[in-house]
């Protein structure tokens, strides 16, 4: 049989025999009305609103600022530290103690005995002791410390920062700063406090300090986050004008105050043991930056790193009209247009693939209109640039804590006028049109090889465009892009809303729901996947490949306890399923540096991941033991080589690439796997339910990825007709496995142990894997386990951040609730930032994902929902319309793909099927569900069979 088994049992499908007629694949494409796009009526003012390109590799966000273009860009090879080995070797010698701790109830000490001895190796770690006491000690005596501290130096002409107990210095114009600061603040104290000891409270404060008042040590501690509460002796203080000094410092993340996670209480000081009024000390405060080179942090694993920023100054258009800005999805170009004058301006980016250059056009409407100049910048301390030639100029970069180097070249060619390259600019004067080309590229060669060129790539990369003209690099991306973009389409009515600003769409979509932006957000979220995820490229990070920020969130990394996995949940219904082999070189590299952790910490063979990995493929626990230890993160990663394979049914790559990789993450478990004392099933422990609970043995999610990490070993040895012996093997511990229990409150039991807390609202929501991605919890095969875990998602409530509210639609279509998944869409298209509230979970202005900050899995992740809902094919059938809200009355789609390898184009009207046509490229045996209806059709390879309603 061809068709690979389900991995599900027991679907009985009866045959209810419908006409079929064989047909071409019907085209008739839906009526498009207007642009197909995003669009603004103004420039962005944040990162969040300007718009991406992206071929893979490079990736650039487009301001679209007249007078003042910004284009800041990313290359996505570029992160810091460097290859090494991440596992501890003698990790395994604590397993047993650990497991056993945690079976007599013991968490705490099984947690902090893994904490010492069970996480991996950190980067940095030896020395970093040693050189942060001496850094700062030498700090102490630094003579601008020494100047600021003493009560009588003049601050007059020191920067202020308002410290409104609302952000870190980050968020206050000290971008990515890591080092030492001085904060300093004269403040009048009352008549009557003079003689008593004060109370200083500072707020919580990252990650050393030192606090004096009028000169005099106060305090002094080091405790990233925690909060600083000071006692002042009376000494020190004196009637009216005392000078506070806090000096901050902060090796990694974010630095300063933070005042406001103790809300709402501010900064503040008044008199111990005394009912008195408290004196704010918040507002301004005067600063000087003392020391910018912190010794290195030891991280556990490495940071994605931005490159670099164009900035483009177009003298005289401080004054537009008729301004617009736009992604175009059909063609991958953004736009840029309006008057200056009496001159109108267009300028057209477009990031192309085949030729790997990031390519803008700049038009004048007038002969000899166009004048500017461009020019590099780039947040890296260590950076410089350099004219090449008159029309090229060079950016060469080293990352801070890190080994890669990287370079850029911006090359600009101008009709009509001139051009002219100094040391740091290139200037166009009076040209009709301009071309810029810009390449990037690191000493990046693979995960281990660090050896590369940069500047030598990209003068061949450069040159390689110079040898086309604007006109068939833009052929040639176009032609490239459209074979991908235009596979699938999709129409859910409110097409006349294009016409109205994204920005505006997103703020009215809550009060008139605008079914067009849920479209908008599929074909978004397969235009991101297009932009960043190519062959022969790396997979989206936590941010895609866009990233302005040294300390990005979480390292903008690869999250494998849901993220990553969740960027590539559209690659294969969704069309693209090219672009989900990029996660599969990652899953293959992990499995190699898994192997070493799976000896060194469990003595087991096999390979695994924990909760995170990086661009050089730690799999090693890290952060810490009570969320870190989790041993599925690669098992998850499986599922997405067995699902490419479902969904191409590509025999070859099965037995070549997924198998082999499947079946070493099978093995690991086969010899990890414990059997509990109390209740005789196998189980996985040491580990962790995603965030939720600490250190555990036997969480439900794990178990539920092992099973179907097993079944898949089972049905892939079947049809390889390979491995019969360890399947077998496998066989016999899957029926062991500790199965999924319901518990008192009617709720999916997240562990053992009948503990849920029906109040938690947390973002996760593990326990329900075996729901959504996975597919052994359905209404047919396991209908109790199937109520219980909707219950459970009732618990946990409609809230979250981005990716947790784009996971909730795909739940909810799995629970064929259509209208509740249909609000969790509604959701993520709510606006993320409302003035005069905090940011939360939805969109972006530009449509980017928002947990707060913004994080690109929640637009996969959504993307992949709406479609969940119009169509299922994981129970070994193809069940159409499964979750259609009222809301959606009408609507089709076209080219959408579903397991078992068949393509599908359908349309609906008041809500019932009114077309379908079903292509099969493998020539599987099709099983259609129509409503209540089961239909069964024998195909052949190419065959499109139109089905009649
Ligand atoms: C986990 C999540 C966070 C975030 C981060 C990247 O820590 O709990 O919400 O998505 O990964």
């Amino acid at each position: 049989m061809k068709h690979a088994c389900s991995i599900l049992s027991g679907t009985i499908i009866p045959l209810v025999i419908a006409s079929v007629c064989l047909l071409a694949a019907d085209c008739s494409r839906t009526e498009e009305q207007g642009f197909n796009g995003l669009w603004y009526d103004k420039p962005a003012d944040i990162w969040e609103e300007a718009l991406p390109v992206g071929n893979g590799t490079l990736g650039a966000m487009v301001y679209g600022n007249p007078s003042a273009e910004h284009i800041q860009f990313n290359e996505e090879t570029l992160w810091d530290c460097g290859p090494r080995d991440y596992h501890r070797e003698d990790a395994w010698r604590y397993l047993s103690e650990i497991r056993a701790l945690l079976s007599e109830g013991e968490q705490g000490k099984a947690e902090s005995l893994a904490e010492q001895h069970f996480m991996g190796l950190r980067a940095f770690e030896d020395s970093f002791d040693i050189k942060k006491d001496l850094w700062l000690r030498n700090l102490s005596n630094h003579p601008l410390v020494l100047e600021g501290i003493n009560p009588q130096t003049d601050d007059s002409g020191w920067p202020v920062m308002t410290i409104d107990g609302k952000s870190v210095w980050e968020n206050k114009g000290l971008p990515d700063l890591n080092g030492c600061v001085l904060f300093r603040k004269t403040i009048d104290i009352p008549d009557e406090w003079i003689g008593l000891d004060l109370i200083l409270a500072l707020g919580s404060i990252k990650d050393h300090d030192v606090t004096r008042v009028n000169g005099q040590m106060i305090a002094e501690t080091y405790a990233p986050n925690r909060d600083r509460t000071y006692r002042i002796p009376a000494s020190a203080l004196r009637r009216g004008e005392n000078v506070i000094t806090v000096q901050i410092s902060n090796f990694v993340s974010t630095g300063g105050f933070n005042a406001l996670r103790r809300a709402p209480y501010k900064m503040h000081i008044l008199p111990v043991n005394r009912d008195a009024e408290h004196l704010f000390i918040e507002g301004e405060w005067k600063y000087r930056v003392i020391d910018t080179s912190p010794p290195a942090w030891p991280q556990y694993q490495a940071e994605y790193q931005p490159f670099g920023d164009i900035y483009v100054e177009f003298p005289g258009h401080g004054d537009p009209a008729r301004y617009r800005r736009s992604l175009d999805l059909e063609k991958a170009v953004a736009t840029v247009s309006y008057r200056a004058g009496q001159t109108a301006y267009t300028r057209k980016y477009f990031c192309s693939y085949p030729d790997n250059v990031m390519v803008a056009e700049y038009v004048s409407g007038r002969k000899k209109g166009l004048t500017f100049t461009a020019r590099f910048g780039s947040p890296h301390p260590i950076h410089r640039v350099e004219k090449v030639d008159d029309q090229t100029l060079l950016l060469e970069l080293k990352v801070g804590d890190g080994v890669l180097k990287g370079a850029a070249l911006l090359h600009v060619e101008a009709e009509g006028g001139t051009v002219e390259a100094t040391a740091g600019t290139i200037k166009v004067d009076g040209a009709d049109r301009a071309v810029m080309r810009l390449v990037a590229a690191t000493s990046f060669i693979a995960y281990r090889d660090v050896s590369g060129d940069p500047a030598m790539t990209c003068r061949e990369l450069l040159d390689h465009s110079l040898n086309r003209t604007f006109r068939e690099l833009y052929d040639a991306h176009l032609a490239d892009y459209r074979a991908l973009y235009s596979r699938f389409e999709i129409s859910l009515g409110d097409e006349d809303r294009r016409s109205v600003p994204t920005d505006v769409r997103l703020q009215k979509n809550m009060q008139v729901p605008d079914n067009d932006l849920s479209a908008l957000y599929v074909q978004y979220g397969r235009y991101l996947l297009i932009a960043s995820s190519r062959e022969g490229t790396l997979p989206p990070n936590l941010q895609g490949i866009w990233n302005d920020k040294i300390f990005p969130p979480w390292g903008s990394k690869y999250t494998t306890n849901i993220n990553c996995e969740m960027n590539l949940w559209p690659a294969e219904p969704l069309n693209l399923s090219e672009l989900h082999t990029p996660l599969f070189r990652l899953i293959s590299e992990c499995a190699t540096e898994g192997r070493k952790t799976a000896g060194a910490h469990y003595n087991a063979n096999g390979w695994v991941l924990h909760h995170n990995t990086d661009q050089w493929r730690g799999t090693a626990p890290i952060n810490a033991a009570n969320h870190g230890i989790w041993v599925t993160g690669g098992a998850w990663l499986c599922h997405h080589l067995w699902e490419h394979y479902l969904y191409t049914q590509d025999s070859v790559f099965l037995r070549e690439t997924a198998y082999p990789i499947i079946r070493e993450a099978a093995l690991f478990f086969t010899d990890f796997l414990v059997k509990d004392p109390v209740s005789g099933y196998l189980i996985s422990t040491p580990s962790n339910s995603p965030e939720q609970g600490g250190l555990v043995a036997g969480p439900a999610m794990d178990h539920q990825i092992i099973r179907s990490l097993f079944r898949m070993v089972i049905c892939a040895s079947g049809i390889l007709e390979t491995d019969e012996e360890f399947a077998s093997e496998v066989k016999n511990q899957l029926d062991r496995i500790a199965p999924d229990r319901i518990g008192r409150h009617g709720q999916l039991q997240e562990w053992m142990a009948d503990v849920d807390d029906t109040t938690n609202r947390h973002r996760h929501v593990s326990h329900l894997w075996g729901v959504h991605p996975g597919s052994e919890i359905t209404w047919e095969n396991s209908p109790e386990l199937m109520e219980a875990a909707r219950q459970s998602l009732i618990y946990r409530g409609d809230d979250g951040t981005g990716w947790s509210l784009a996971w909730k639609i795909n739940f909810w279509a799995r629970f064929l609730d259509g209208n509740h998944a249909y609000k969790m869409v509604q959701r993520l298209l709510q606006p993320a930032l409302v003035e005069g509230e905090e940011p939360k979970g939805g969109s972006y202005p530009n449509l980017f994902d928002a947990h707060p900050p913004f994080q690109i899995d929640g637009n996969f992740g959504g993307a992949a929902g709406i479609i969940e809902m119009l169509m299922q094919s994981h129970q070994g059938y193809i069940h159409i319309l499964p979750a259609l809200p009222d809301s959606w009355p009408d609507g089709s789609v076209k080219g959408l793909r579903a397991r078992g390898a068949f393509e599908i184009d359908m349309a609906w009207k008041n809500g019932e099927l009114s077309r379908l046509t079903v292509k099969s490229l493998a020539g599987n045996p099709l099983n259609l569900k129509i409503g209540d209806k089961m239909i069964a059709y024998e195909t052949n390879p190419g065959q499109t069979l139109s089905i009649e309603i």
